[in-house]
């Protein structure tokens, strides 16, 4: 075991914070990433809080704030699973390092994503209670860790818009994949918005504050934020990625499987992915496995004959509204350096 629990082939990017992505074949195996491999990101030290001590804060612009133990919360509102898959808006940033230098930011592979089945209760029961009043706009989320990669450092503090906290598909959850959740990956409570970047998934919540506007805190006005300045990231972009075979693969001559995953985003459902064997010239479609809901990854398979020599393997999702992955990375980089949803590409070489 590594640090944290974590499985020994973590690719650990930094081990204080800590943040570390699984290989591409462990997350190719299942549709529910195990905890022991599900990606970690942190801002911060991870806070280690006592559930007994531990209180849930509604504050701001609510008719009924309130202040909840984690008794009171899992005993006061009906118990919510929701499968959700969580992606940094980080992942295969890699790709886009390849084309810009983006100073101090991790060079996460394809790992930043993870899968997992949410228990708690829903945001949007608890938020009714406390009764937001008729000028509520967003949702802030703080929590206590400190980050020093903050301007000044700074607890992370983030919102959501008030529409996507009272839909009913937000958590605030105290398990996943039925295991109480870990210190790395916010307990004893986190917050868990299905669609939205990984980034509006606080972990470790301690306090919501309902307001009229956006947080102002550095993650939300500054972190995560595309430019120009105010567009700020909240849904996840359409995405897919090749897991297997991995980049530089030495392949036997013959049928060769391909499979990765695609993600949809907010509210998107994939209904196509293109795989190509050489380099974007032909394509045919894959293989989408069933997914374990509107809020979860699903992974795909295809067959590929490749022909001897080197091959680039390229992929795109499309979703429902017949939207397609941006073809390349350099089409996607801005200073603020976030967010690469290209066509991956996979280079083999075929003896
Ligand atoms: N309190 C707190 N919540 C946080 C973070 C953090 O650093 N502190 N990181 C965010 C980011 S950027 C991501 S991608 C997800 C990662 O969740 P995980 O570590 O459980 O995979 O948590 C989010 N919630
Ligand atoms: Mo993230």
């Amino acid at each position: 075991m590594g640090s944290w629990a974590k499985r020994d082939d973590m690719i650990v990017h930094t081990a204080e914070p800590y943040n570390a992505e699984a290989p591409m074949t462990t997350l190719a195996e299942c549709a529910l990433t195990p905890v022991e491999a599900f990606y970690a990101r942190n801002h911060g030290p991870v806070p280690d809080l006592d559930p007994d001590v531990w209180r849930l804060e509604l504050t701001g612009l609510l008719d009924r704030p309130q202040s909840l133990s984690l008794e009171r919360l899992r005993a006061g509102f009906a118990p919510r699973e929701v499968v959700a898959t969580v992606q940094c808006a980080g992942n295969r940033r890699a790709g886009l390092l390849a084309v810009h230098d983006i100073p101090g930011e991790i060079p996460w592979g394809s790992g930043a994503i993870s899968t997992a089945r949410w228990t708690g209760v829903s945001l949007a029961d608890v938020l009714a209670e406390a009764r937001p009043r008729p000028d509520a706009a967003h949702v802030e989320f703080a929590a206590p860790d400190v980050s020093e990669e903050a301007c000044p450092p700074q607890p992370y503090v983030v919102s959501i818009p008030l529409a996507k906290a009272i839909a009913g598909e937000a958590l605030l959850a105290w398990a996943m994949n039925d295991r109480l959740l870990p210190p790395v990956h916010g307990g004893p409570v986190r917050v868990v918005v299905p669609g939205y970047v990984g980034a509006r998934s606080v972990k470790w919540v301690s306090r919501v504050t309902v307001r009229d506007r956006p947080s102002d805190g550095y993650f939300q006005a500054v972190g995560y934020r595309l430019t120009p300045p105010g567009l700020q990231l909240g849904p996840a972009a359409i995405n897919c990625d090749v897991l297997v075979p991995g980049e530089g693969s030495v392949l036997p001559a013959g049928p060769v499987t391909v499979r990765g995953y695609a993600f949809g985003g907010d509210g998107r459902d994939v209904t196509r992915v293109d795989v190509s064997p050489d380099h974007g010239r032909t394509w045919r479609q894959a293989d989408l496995g069933p997914g374990a809901g509107p809020w979860a990854w699903r992974h795909w398979h295809t067959v590929l004959n490749l022909p001897a020599g080197e091959a680039t393997i390229m992929a795109r999702a499309w979703d429902n509204a017949a939207a397609c992955q941006p073809e390349r990375p350099e089409s996607l980089w801005n200073p603020g350096g976030y967010v690469n949803n290209s066509w991956p590409r996979v280079r083999v070489v075929v003896r």
